[in-house]
């Protein structure tokens, strides 16, 4: 089984420390030459299957609606990112949840909202209450649960590595059982 999957969200947020910190983290992770856009490939093992993520880096500017559009296209799921230090990056989530449910080519698609910079919650006194971006991931649930889609949250760090796998675990569950949904239809 193979899945895309885009890393989105605001600039500085930390899309590509978590890019390459899963190339570090998950076994086998491997870099693929891509053009403009950075892509790494990896393999687990979930639930007895063999899942083939393809894990593209969207940078947060920079690139046109347009552009990032197109890529947008046939994505299985996302790891749509936010700053816990910076409210307006988590204000600006469903925008970006916006986008890839218009372009996805499948309508609304399994995502993972992640909360990244855990490790800052340790040295300042303003870091963001998760409980907000869980109450946005039951509500995003509810809205998609006849599709069977099931979202989740994550809190990790890009810095240290932590939270990274289970998260990466978690969205794949999903994409499997939306698949399943999907195929069950045609
Ligand atoms: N403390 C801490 N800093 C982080 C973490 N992740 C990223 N950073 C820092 O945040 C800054 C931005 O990180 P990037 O990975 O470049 O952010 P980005 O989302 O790829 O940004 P764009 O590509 O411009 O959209 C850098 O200075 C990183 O070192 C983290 O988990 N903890
Ligand atoms: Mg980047």
């Amino acid at each position: 089984m193979k899945f895309k999957v885009l890393v989105v969200g605001d600039y500085g947020v930390g899309k590509t420390s978590l890019f390459h910190q899963i190339e570090k983290t998950i076994p086998g992770a491997e870099k693929k030459p891509s053009i403009r856009l950075e892509l790494i490939e990896f393999t687990r093992m979930i639930e007895g299957k063999e899942v083939t993520v393809n894990l593209i880096d969207i940078p947060g500017r920079e690139l046109s609606n347009e552009y990032r559009s197109k890529h947008y296209l046939n994505t299985n799921g996302a790891l749509v990112v936010y700053d816990i230090t910076s409210p307006h990056s988590f204000r600006h989530t469903p925008f970006w949840i916006e986008e890839l449910f218009n372009y996805s080519g499948f309508g609304n698609i399994p995502v993972v909202i992640v909360g990244n910079k855990s490790d800052m919650r340790e040295v300042s006194q303003r870091t963001l209450n998760p409980i907000d971006a869980k109450e946005y991931v039951f509500r995003l649930t509810r809205t998609s649960i006849r599709e069977n889609i099931e979202n989740h949250y994550a809190e990790i760090s890009s810095k240290s590595g932590k939270g990274i796998s289970q998260m990466i675990d978690k969205l794949i569950v999903s994409m499997i059982n939306h698949r399943e949904f999907l195929e069950s239809k045609k």
